[in-house]
C-alpha cells in the first residue's frame, strides 16, 4: 500500500490487465468480488463423481450446461439481473467457451473504433500465445458426439458453405463453417485464469484480493486517489490508495463497470440521483459540483438470438445434458477422470457457421449460428423423439444497429433499461431472411425435421412472438464505449487517471461470441495505458 494500479474484477478483461502491468512491474491490487473457480485456483465445487479429484464444476467443459439448471448457483451476480459471472475468471469462469480470434471488422473504424486501434495483430498474436484454443479440446485428440456436426454440414454444404478451420481463417466469416473453438486447453476449462490468472499470481508484486467488492473510486475532481471497498480490514472504512502517479483499472464488466461509474458520480444524472437516494451509497458520492457527465450505459448491444429445434435420426443428445452432473454416462466419467479426454471435455456446441447478408440499408450485417446437441426448450404440436433433438442457435453480429440503455434501479441492480434487440426493424428482417436460408436447407437433409417451430407456425411469426428475454445472447458490449465515455487510451473522459479494460468500451459488436474480441481489446489496451506518459 499504496498500489501503481488497482484492477477492479479478475474476468475476461481484468485478468489480462493485471497480468500485463504486473509483467511491467509495477505494483499491483487485483480485486475480485467473487470467490475461486478453477480447482488450481482453490475452488472445490463439484459433483460427486469427480470427488477425490481437483476437477470442479467449472472446469469440465462438458458440465457448461449445468450453469442453467444447479440449484445453488452461486456463480451469477445476484445484483444484475442478465447472467454475469461474479467469481474468478468472470465470464470467462462459466461460458460456453466459443472463442474465436478477432475478425479485421471488429477493431475497423467502421465499427467504431479510433483508427489507432484498427491494427489487432500484434495483439492477438499475443492472445494467441498466451490462449491458443482448441477445436478439438479432448486430451486424446478425438472428436466426440459429432452427429450435429454432420447433419448440419450436410445443411450447410447444400447451400454453398465451405468448410474451413475457423481460426486459422478469422476473416473468412462469409459462407464459412467449422468446428467450434473453444478456449480450453489439456481437456478443461482454460479461460483468462490458467494462462493470466496463474502467471499474475505469482508476481510478488501482484497482490490479489477475492470476495471484495469495489462500491466507487474515492477522487478529488478528475484526480482519483483510491478505492473504497466492502472490506474495512483493507483500509479505513475499505478505502486502498494510489501512489500519487497511480491508475484505477475498472474491468467489471458491462453491467459492473458502469454501476461503479455511477456510484463515483461519473454517468447521466438520472443514474446518480438513484445512487444519491440510497442510503448507504449516496453519502459516499463527490459533490454535485464534481458529478461528471458521461452517457454511461447507451450505445449497448447484444446480439439477438433465436433457436430451432430439429430432431434427426442420427443424433444423440445426449440426454438434453440433464445427467452429466448428478449421473453421467458412466464410461464418460471415468474416460474424463482418466485423461480428460472424451464426450466431456468439450462443451455442448459442436459447429459454427457464418453468413453475410446485404440489407434494404446498404449495409452488410452477418448472421452466426451455432449447432449443439440438445434443446432449452421445445415447443411442438409434433410427437418427437427427445434423445434425438438438436439446436441451431442463429445470432445476428457484425452490423447491426440497434442499441438499448443499461443502469441500475433503485435497489441499484444492475439491469437493462432498454432493450437492444429489434430497435431498429432492419435488425429483424435479416434475422428472419436468414432463419428461413437455414429452414430452406432442411429439406436437402433426409430425416431432418424441424419441431420448433413446427408447422403451425411461420418463421416471421416464431420470431415476432419470441419471448423479448429470451433474445438475450449474453454478450452486452459497449456501456462505456470508446470514443464516447472513453478516449482511445481507454481513460474515462473527465478523469485523470480511471481506465476501463472490460467488454464495455467495445463500441458494436464483434462477429463471433465475444470473449475472443475481449481479450484482444485487452492486450492492446493495457499496451496503450502502460505507453501513456506520466504514469506509475
Ligand atoms: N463469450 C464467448 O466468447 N463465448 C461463449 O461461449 C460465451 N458464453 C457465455 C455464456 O454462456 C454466458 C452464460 C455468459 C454470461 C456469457 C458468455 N459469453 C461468451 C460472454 C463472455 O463471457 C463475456 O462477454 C466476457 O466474459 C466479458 O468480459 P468482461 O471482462 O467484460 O467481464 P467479466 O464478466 O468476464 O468479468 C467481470 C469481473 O468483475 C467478474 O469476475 C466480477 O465478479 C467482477 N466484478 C464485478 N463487479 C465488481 C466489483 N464491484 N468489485 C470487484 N469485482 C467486481
Ligand atoms: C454463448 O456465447 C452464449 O452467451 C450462451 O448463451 C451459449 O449457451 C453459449 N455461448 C454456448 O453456445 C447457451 C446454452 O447452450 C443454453 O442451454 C442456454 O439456455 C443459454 O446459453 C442461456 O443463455
Amino acid at each position: 500500500i499504496p498500489y501503481d494500479y488497482i484492477v477492479v474484477g479478475g474476468g475476461a478483461g481484468g485478468l489480462i490487465a493485471a497480468d500485463r502491468l504486473s509483467e511491467a512491474g509495477k505494483k499491483v491490487l487485483l480485486l475480485e468480488r467473487g470467490g475461486p473457480s478453477l480447482g488450481a485456483t482453490g475452488g472445490t465445487y463439484q459433483p460427486t463423481w469427480l470427488k477425490g479429484t481437483n476437477f470442479t464444476k467449472f472446469d469440465v467443459p462438458g458440465l457448461f450446461e449445468t450453469m442453467f439448471s444447479d440449484g445453488n448457483p452461486f456463480w451469477w451476480c445476484k445484483d444484475v439481473n442478465v447472467f454475469a459471472g461474479c467469481l474468478l475468471g468472470g465470464g470467462t469462469a462459466i461460458n460456453g467457451a466459443l472463442y474465436w480470434f478477432p475478425t479485421y471488422m471488429d477493431f475497423s473504424s467502421a465499427a467504431g473504433w479510433p483508427a489507432s486501434w484498427n491494427n489487432h495483430g500484434p495483439y492477438t498474436a499475443k492472445l494467441k500465445a498466451k490462449l491458443p484454443g482448441s477445436d478439438h479440446p479432448s486430451t486424446d485428440g478425438k472428436r466426440y458426439l459429432e452427429q450435429t456436426y454432420n447433419v448440419a454440414a450436410q445443411l450447410l454444404n447444400s447451400q454453398g458453405y465451405t468448410n474451413i478451420t475457423i481460426n486459422d481463417n478469422p476473416d473468412f466469416k462469409d459462407h464459412a463453417y467449422g468446428y467450434s473453438t473453444f478456449a480450453f486447453a489439456n481437456g478443461k476449462r482454460a479461460g483468462t485464469i490458467t494462462p493470466y490468472y496463474t502467471t499474475a499470481v505469482a508476481r510478488p508484486n501482484l497482490t490479489y484480493k477475492q470476495y471484495t467488492m469495489v462500491l466507487n473510486v474515492v477522487r478529488n475532481g478528475s484526480q482519483i486517489l483510491g478505492v473504497k471497498t466492502n472490506d474495512t480490514s483493507l483500509g479505513p472504512n475499505g478505502v486502498i490508495p494510489l501512489t500519487s502517479k497511480g491508475r484505477v483499472v475498472l474491468s467489471a464488466g458491462s453491467f459492473g463497470t458502469p454501476r461503479i461509474l455511477f456510484r463515483s458520480g461519473i454517468g447521466p444524472s438520472d443514474m446518480i440521483n438513484l445512487v444519491k437516494n440510497d442510503a448507504n451509497a449516496g453519502p459516499n458520492l463527490p459533490p454535485q459540483s464534481d458529478w461528471i457527465n458521461l452517457p454511461v450505459g447507451y450505445n449497448v448491444s447484444d446480439n439477438p438470438s433465436i433457436n430451432l429445434v430439429f430432431t434427426h435420426p442420427s443424433v444423440d443428445a445426449y440426454e438434453n445434458w440433464a445427467q452429466v452432473w448428478t449421473n453421467p454416462r458412466p464410461a464418460d466419467a471415468a474416460q474424463y477422470i482418466k485423461d480428460q479426454s472424451g464426450v466431456l471435455a468439450q462443451a455442448s456446441p459442436r459447429l459454427n457457421f457464418w453468413r453475410a447478408y446485404s440489407s434494404p440499408d446498404q449495409r452488410t450485417r452477418y448472421l452466426q449460428g451455432t449447432v449443439r446437441p440438445g434443446a432449452a426448450s421445445v415447443t411442438t404440436v409434433y410427437p418427437y423423439n427427445a434423445s434425438q433433438i438438436m439446436t441451431i442457435t442463429a445470432y445476428l453480429s457484425t452490423g447491426i444497429t440497434s442499441r438499448g440503455r443499461i443502469g441500475i434501479d433503485a435497489a441499484l441492480t444492475a439491469r437493462p433499461l432498454v432493450n437492444p434487440w429489434f430497435v431498429d426493424p432492419v435488425d429483424k428482417t435479416v434475422l428472419i431472411q436468414g432463419l428461413n436460408d437455414i429452414v430452406a436447407g432442411v429439406k436437402n437433409v433426409p430425416g431432418l425435421t424441424m419441431i420448433t417451430p413446427d408447422n403451425t407456425t411461420t418463421i416471421t411469426d416464431y420470431v415476432n412472438n419470441y419471448d423479448p428475454g429470451s433474445l438475450n445472447s449474453n454478450h452486452w458490449v459497449g456501456s462505456c464505449s470508446i470514443g464516447i465515455v472513453v478516449d482511445e487510451n481507454l481513460l474515462v473522459k473527465g478523469t485523470k487517471n480511471l481506465h476501463i479494460i472490460d467488454a464495455s468500451v467495445i463500441p458494436s459488436l464483434p462477429v463471433g461470441n465475444p470473449s475472443g474480441t475481449i481479450m484482444s481489446m485487452a492486450e492492446q489496451g493495457v499496451a496503450k495505458v502502460l505507453a501513456l506518459a506520466g504514469g506509475p
